[in-house]
């Protein structure tokens, strides 16, 4: 995988491959730049440069991830699935046996070593320095995405914070409601690392925020990874090359040498206000309610820096083809949890956390509700609403597919499972917030001990026959059929 060292390797790519244009046109960031993005996703555009936002210096950049062929490019790669069996040879190491697996393991040893950040003396994210009054966020074209939203949000950043008690570092990606010129919310849900960082401080914390990184670094920001991983970490492994990373101006904490934009601030304990609300990736408005205050003590910045961007909304949005990306990099490490799964799909119409479709390999009875209960005590898989459960054969992405054996395999009174647990923060259809009902549905062919009667043949052509259609559809005169 080439690397991409910084935002501006990434738009020079995105500019070869045809995959980005530029809008000099001049563009309100107030709700004209969602309405013109909006429409391009949903027609699988390109990602967009706006040099001219209304009211700002700096361009905005949007849709750099819309596509899967944008996706595989931010990683290098030909498949996602390509990027998780990346990281599945480290999870699936083995004591190595004879010299030349001896050497394949200590190079994979390696590229984990090389994967920690590397502090460096200077980057170009400090060529602009403004601190106390020179801090100003209407300097930036920061977009009210949506007619509803309480104001203009910060959407596409990298927040970084310590534990105040490990000392590990934590990166994530979470909205920002800009409240004045040198102030925001802090958008931390109550399930997420960065939350923990803030309720395990009983004074200050420490917040960087970048804005305008490579695409795997930001990509990473938004990995549900276990709190004790720095995402920083897993960026340099999908990179293979580090993160490199100066010292704030004011914070006690690190940030990415190479991004376009910083901001250094802190936030406090009890410090709160009423954020929200926000038409977020539920496709609703998640309502107001009381988040933290992030104070900015410096913003930093490249000459000409970029502002990034990204507008969540009705699915299917930018943020599909991130979820996409989590969904397919991190199949091996629910596999090494759960081994009899074969596959797993988030449609990206349930938002992700409201459905999995799981295929298992099944052995014995009562197999898929185990699965079930695997799903819902697996890290942020935990608050999927609604598991589906199917046997191997069946194509977790083929839609159809699966509606067919939901329908076909189900008696709802024996294979739908009710059960309750934590539900996403933003879910509004709960009656109580964070949690609710779960819903299992066992679509897999049943056993004798499941009470199953006689479970008939699935109907399927002889190969014979298949072959002989084949070589002979030419002479029946039929056109090409493309299936
Ligand atoms: C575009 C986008 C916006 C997001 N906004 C938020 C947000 O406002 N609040 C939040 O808690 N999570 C948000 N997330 C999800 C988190 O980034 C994700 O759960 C991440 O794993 C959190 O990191 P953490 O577990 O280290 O806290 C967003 C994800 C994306 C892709
Ligand atoms: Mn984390």
């Amino acid at each position: 995988m080439g690397t991409l060292g910084d935002l501006r390797d990434w738009i020079a790519l995105l500019e070869r491959e045809g995959e980005l244009v530029r809008v000099s046109a001049e563009v309100d960031p107030y709700l004209e730049i969602t309405e013109i993005v909006d429409r391009t996703v949903k027609a699988g555009g390109p990602a967009l440069l706006f040099e001219r936002p209304k009211g700002s210096d700096h361009p905005l950049l949007i849709n750099q991830f819309g596509t899967e062929r944008r996706m595989c490019l931010a990683f290098g790669v030909e498949r996602l699935d390509d990027v998780g069996r990346k990281l599945g040879d480290v999870l699936e190491m083995q004591p190595p046996q004879g010299l030349v697996e001896k050497v394949k393991g200590l190079a994979k040893l390696k590229s984990i070593a090389d994967s920690r950040p590397k502090s460096v003396r200077s980057g170009p994210c400090q060529e602009v320095v403004l601190t106390a009054d020179e801090v100003n966020l209407d300097l930036l074209p920061i977009q009210t995405c949506w007619p509803g939203d309480a104001g203009p949000f910060v959407t596409l950043p990298a927040v970084i914070t310590r534990d105040p008690k490990t000392g590990t570092r934590n990166v994530g990606m979470y909205r920002m409601q800009k409240i004045d010129r040198r102030s925001t919310y802090m958008h931390w849900q109550i399930h997420k690392d960065g939350r923990m960082d803030y309720l395990a401080t009983d004074g200050r914390l420490d917040v960087a925020v970048a804005l305008g990184l490579d695409p795997i670094t930001a990509y990473a920001a938004s990995a549900p990874l276990p709190k004790h991983i720095d995402e920083l970490m897993l960026a340099g492994f999908l990179r293979g090359d580090a993160v490199e990373l100066v010292k704030g101006k004011t914070v006690d904490l690190e940030v990415p040498a190479s991004a376009e934009i910083v901001l250094e601030g802190y936030v406090e304990a009890g410090d709160e206000g009423i954020e929200g609300p926000f038409g977020d990736h539920t496709g609703y408005y998640s309502p107001p309610e009381p988040f933290p205050v992030f104070h900015v003590t410096a913003m930093t910045m490249r000459r000409d820096a970029i502002y990034p961007s990204i507008v969540v909304g009705k699915p299917p949005a930018e943020d599909a083809w991130l979820g996409k990306a989590t969904e397919r990099i991190f199949l091996p490490a629910v596999r090494m949890s759960v081994p009899e799964i074969v596959d797993y799909d988030l449609p990206v119409a349930g938002a992700f956390h409201n459905c999995a479709i799981v295929s298992i390999r099944k052995t014995f009875p009562g197999q898929a509700q185990k699965i079930m209960h695997a799903i819902w005590g697996l890290g942020m898989l935990s608050l999927t609403k609604c598991v589906v459960v199917v046997d191997e054969w069946v194509d977790v992405h083929d839609y159809a597919d699966v509606f067919f054996r939901v329908t076909a395999n189900v008696d709802p009174k024996r294979d739908v499972l009710l059960s309750e647990g934590p539900l996403d923060h933003l879910d509004h259809a709960p009656g109580a917030q964070f949690v609710g009902g779960k819903l299992g549905i066992d679509a897999t062919h049943k056993l004798p001990e499941e009470g199953a009667r006689v479970w008939p043949p699935e109907i399927e052509m002889s190969d014979e026959v298949k072959e002989l259609v084949a070589q002979r559809w030419a002479e029946y005169g039929l056109p090409d059929l493309h299936a």
